[in-house]
């Protein structure tokens, strides 16, 4: 192999390396954001219930649900101000609560007996 093109190489690779360590983009050391998601659950399904079944939140705010149940739920308003949606088993969705404060009934769309209240403040 000529000489003069293995050290073409290595120049090149050498040149390479270096400008790869100054450029290189730094570490990314932001995470996702969490402000416009809950963190946690704030209620959870399990057994056929809600937990807590009775929930006080800020208007506007969103609050977390997981389904910790064999089956689909939802946690529906009454009177459909909120909604989760249908929830697969270990499933977590969440919704904004209303900006009027007061009381929300609100109860599980395939399963009606499960009720709960939501208190906005
Ligand atoms: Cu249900």
């Amino acid at each position: 192999m000529n000489k003069k093109i293995v050290i073409a190489i290595l120049v090149f690779l050498v040149v390479g390396f270096l400008a790869w360590l100054y450029f290189k983009p730094a570490k990314i050391t932001t995470t996702q954001s969490t402000n416009d998601t809950a963190a946690t659950a704030d209620i959870t399904i399990s057994n056929f219930n809600f937990s807590p079944s009775s929930f006080t939140v800020n208007a506007g705010q969103k609050v977390g649900v997981v389904n910790k149940d064999s089956v689909q739920h939802s946690l529906t308003s009454d009177d459909k101000s909120f909604d989760t949606g249908l929830l697969s088993t270990g499933r977590e969705g969440s919704f904004t609560a209303p900006t009027v404060p007061g009381t929300y009934k609100f109860h599980c769309a395939p399963h009606p007996d499960m009720t709960g209240t939501l208190i906005v403040q």
